[in-house]
């Protein structure tokens, strides 16, 4: 159970990913999904509705048809995140990280001492095959990949310090929120908010950390590369199956 994080090692080889986000619930269509082709399953809790019973069935169905699982927590929550820890997700995405002390609080959180102040119990825990890894302690926190988004006008302002904080990996534009709180709620067209997200992007990159986002309406997946996103969130299950069913829909005769 206890193993390498391959969404960290792609990422650090140069390689894009390209995740499908889980808002179903359902175990047998994220199989389908990675069966189907996608390597990295996103699995929803902020959105999605799976309770922590249901979520780790998500994540021996994923990895069982050989995929990989990440997952967004609720919130910035030390709570949560070390019972999603313990089931063992290592990529973790954080919503509304909107300073760098946020970003802290959310490294300490998730890292074993001396780093941070996870709670140990890994001689129990999923993570570590139920204590089959006697190495897990010690190799868990070098593992772990860790995702900030940048969804808020604070966060805006702080780009720097919370690219800063050792042990977040990833800053990720989640431009919904972001519109939202610039006071264009649903408005994704807005020239502010594009240009708020371009100098996000150059900020970032200019971090030195990784860039990863959700596009915006028209954004196509080479134009998301060339502005520099290694991790790009488009496809949702549920819209994939919406949008089949309508058409079958339409079809009937
Ligand atoms: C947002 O757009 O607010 C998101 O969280 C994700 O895409
Ligand atoms: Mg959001």
């Amino acid at each position: 159970m206890s193993r390498e994080n391959v969404i960290k090692r792609r990422l650090q080889e140069g390689s894009n990913i390209t995740p499908m986000w889980s808002q179903s619930g359902s175990p047998t269509i994220v199989e389908a999904a990675v069966f189907a082709g996608w390597e990295c399953i996103l699995i929803d809790n902020e959105h999605g509705f799976a309770g922590l019973e249901t979520t780790i069935n998500l994540i021996r169905a994923v990895e069982s048809a050989g995929g990989q699982a990440a997952l967004r927590v609720p919130w910035n929550d030390p709570v949560y995140l070390k019972r999603i820890l313990d089931i063992g997700v290592q990529t973790l995405m954080i919503p509304m990280i909107a300073n760098e002390e946020q970003a802290e609080a959310a490294v300490a959180a998730c890292k074993y001492p001396t780093r941070g102040w996870r709670g140990n119990a890994h001689a129990v825990v999923r993570a570590s095959g139920y204590g089959a890894d006697p190495d897990y302690g010690r190799k868990a926190n070098d593992e772990l990949l860790l995702i900030a988004q940048i969804e808020q006008r604070e966060a805006l302002n702080n780009i720097e310090g919370i690219a800063a904080v050792d042990g977040i990996d990833m800053l990720f534009i989640g431009p919904n929120d972001l519109a939202g709180s610039m006071g264009k709620f649903e408005d994704l067209g807005n020239r502010e908010v594009h240009r708020a997200i371009e100098e996000a992007e150059k900020r970032i990159l200019a971090s030195g950390k990784l860039l990863g986002g959700f596009p915006l309406p028209g954004r196509s997946d080479p134009e998301m590369e060339e502005r520099g996103y290694r991790f790009v969130a488009r496809h949702c299950d549920i819209w994939l199956f919406r949008n089949a069913a309508s058409e079958a829909a339409a079809n009937l005769s």
